[in-house]
């Protein structure tokens, strides 16, 4: 190879290695809401692009890779022609609120499926010893960044967060940020195009500019070693560190306060014995602060600790056996449509799962706000986490695989810290293949190699033999629980007929039944055999309850589901109108005569 050729390469080879392209971004600053930092919330200009105007030049080839360089119109805002300029001006067109999905806020967007353009102007006051980072709590689905016309990066996957290092992009004073979100289904992504919720479009989570110093603290486990309710183990990383910093972990209630120096690569691992601790759990959901602080840096969170573990079919909470006494729910605000925007839906929503009875929720079917978690554990509720791996992913394409995998580990570094979080799901309702079941089986081993302290389970299916639903996905076999989705009485069988059907589950482990339910309009009243009555669902509810708790090793549900959520699928014009309305809770918070009976059931396990 001539020597040009190489040097070209090497370039190439640096770009791509330097991740500014990247679509899995760099892992994200752990406990961003306890940082300095400022707050990119609020309102945004927008322009909706349907044929990507400002992103493909008038041959569809991304103005990024062009000759010029020039890297998309909005690359370079102030140097764009005259003409262009007057056909797209952020100065005049309308705002959206950030954070927020756009189907919500703008009438002419409700079913929009394409890309849309996202500008907001800021300012900061910088210093040269501060390094800044632009953070994303979520955006759907794939996003493409520019900070003052200099492109930072690409990232896919609606539902977890990604950050860019800012610091020498931003300038003192006036700043802007532009971002190109395109929501368009594709088959090879994940989710791929079949879904059973709304694709809400756009910046669903917070915007942040974080400010930290040269030298910080990145990430840190702060948890209960697994299998040993005495030791408090984990690890601290610092990031743009000098050599051996000193840095000390604090427990004050818990009386540890303990010096260490970081290794070679910024990084200290600790075990510390802990006595007289109370323990995390629903009824005490305990939580303890622990402070981190390096010699430029400090960071507090509020952790509790608790070990989970099953022993047969039990599954054990702090030496205790447990029943989850659970529900499904979307990120998803029926009363004021949308995702859930902000701490107060999402007290909201985990308020209405204890007002059930609830002890455990199902976070379906992708990674919910981190919020949702922090509430979690301080309202004593026990979570299953979940990555959108939902019915028909590409199992054969490798970059799928890595974007699931992106989602997974992105998710549970995020929340290893997270006392509620007691399962990890792979994945829902998935058919079996070969292909799938590699696919899947990698999952599972990736997320128990990242994280061995919870369970990790998938939502799988039923088959039926006569009267018998049997469960024998050999997925299963590599799973903790035996889960599984099964919607007698509504999908198959009828609801008089449940209590005759019986269970043949071939793994000898807890039975956690992650899905079953029926639809029903809040309101409309019939008897029993009334389809979308309330009564109709009620009686699917008694029965199923009855069938189920005839299960040997039943230790759990989350029936589907909390409230009625929107989906393009439920077209009913009478009943549904794009609402499904499986929810035990309607649209408009009223709850249906089966929330009650689901009620009674938890009051007496
Ligand atoms: C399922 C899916 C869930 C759907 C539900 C339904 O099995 O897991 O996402 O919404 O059924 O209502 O059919």
């Amino acid at each position: 190879m001539s020597k040009p050729i190489i040097k070209k390469l090497i370039i190439v080879l640096l770009f791509v290695c330097s991740g500014v392209l990247n679509t899995f971004a760099q892992k994200t600053i752990q406990n961003i809401h306890g940082r300095n930092q400022v707050s990119l919330n609020g309102r945004w200009n927008y322009i909706i692009d349907p044929y990507k105007m400002g992103y493909l030049d008038y041959r569809q080839e991304p103005f990024d890779e062009t000759k010029s360089g020039k890297g998309g119109f909005y690359d370079n805002l102030t140097n764009l022609k005259k003409t262009e300029r007057a056909e797209y001006d952020f100065t005049f067109e309308p705002t959206l609120e950030v954070p927020g999905d756009w189907n919500s806020q703008d009438p002419r967007l409700n079913f929009y499926e394409g890309t849309l353009w996202y500008k907001r102007d800021f300012t900061v006051i910088t210093n040269n010893s501060n390094r800044y980072f632009l953070h994303f709590g979520a955006v759907n689905y794939e996003s493409h960044v520019y900070l003052n016309g200099k492109k930072l990066g690409v990232h896919k996957g609606g539902f977890t967060p990604f950050q860019f290092e800012v610091t020498d992009k931003v300038v003192e004073g006036n700043n802007f940020v532009v971002v190109m979100v395109d929501n368009t289904r594709k088959k090879d992504e994940v989710p791929t195009i079949n879904t059973d919720w709304w694709n809400y479009g756009g910046i669903t989570r917070d915007v942040t500019l974080v400010v930290t110093p040269k030298s910080f603290i990145t990430d840190y486990k702060v948890q209960l070693e697994k299998g040993n309710n005495k030791v408090i183990e984990g690890h601290i990383q610092l990031d743009g560190f000098q050599k051996n910093e000193s840095l000390v972990i604090e427990i004050p209630e818990l009386k540890i306060k303990k010096s260490f120096e970081s290794d070679d690569n910024g990084m200290v691992t600790f075990k510390i014995p802990i006595k007289n601790i109370t323990y995390w759990s629903p009824e005490t959901p305990k939580l303890y602060d622990v402070k981190i602080s390096s010699l430029h840096d400090n960071i507090s969170d509020k952790i509790g600790f608790r070990t989970i573990k099953t022993q047969g079919k039990d599954i054990i909470l702090n030496d205790k056996s447990i029943f989850l006494k659970g529900i499904s729910m979307h990120d998803e605000n029926p009363l004021i449509e949308g995702r859930l925007r902000g701490e107060g839906d999402m007290r909201m929503m985990l308020q209405w799962a204890k007002d059930l009875g609830c002890n455990y929720v199902r976070l379906a079917h992708y990674t919910h706000n981190e919020t949702m978690l922090r509430l979690a554990d301080e309202m004593g509720l026990m979570v299953w986490a979940e990555v959108p791996v939902y019915w028909t992913i590409s199992w054969t394409n490798a970059e799928t695989f890595k974007n699931a995998e992106n989602q997974l580990t992105t998710a549970i570094e995020r929340d290893k810290n997270r006392a509620s979080i007691i399962i990890w799901s792979v994945g829902n309702e998935t058919p079996v293949t070969p292909e799938r079941n590699v696919f899947m089986g990698n999952l599972v081993d990736i997320a128990r190699s990242t994280d061995d302290t919870r369970l990790i389970a998938a939502a799988l299916e039923v088959e039926r033999h006569g009267y018998t639903v049997t469960v024998e996905d050999k997925l299963g076999e590599k799973l903790d629980l035996a889960s599984f989705n099964e919607y007698g009485g509504w999908y198959w069988s009828d609801a008089k007929e449940l209590p005759k059907y019986s269970f043949d589950i071939k793994f000898d482990k807890p039975v956690v039944i992650s899905e079953f339910g029926a639809g029903a309009l809040a309101g409309f009243h019939g008897d029993e055999d009334t389809m979308w009555s309330e009564e109709y669902q009620e009686l699917i509810y008694i029965n199923q309850l009855e069938m189920l708790d005839k299960i040997d090793g039943l230790r759990g549900m989350t029936p589907w589901i909390l409230v009625d959520f929107k989906s393009p699928r439920r077209q009913n014009p009478v009943y549904q109108s794009f609402w499904n309305r499986k929810g035990l809770i309607s649209e408009t918070g009223k709850k249906k005569k089966a929330f009650f009976i689901l009620k009674e059931y938890y009051s007496k396990k």
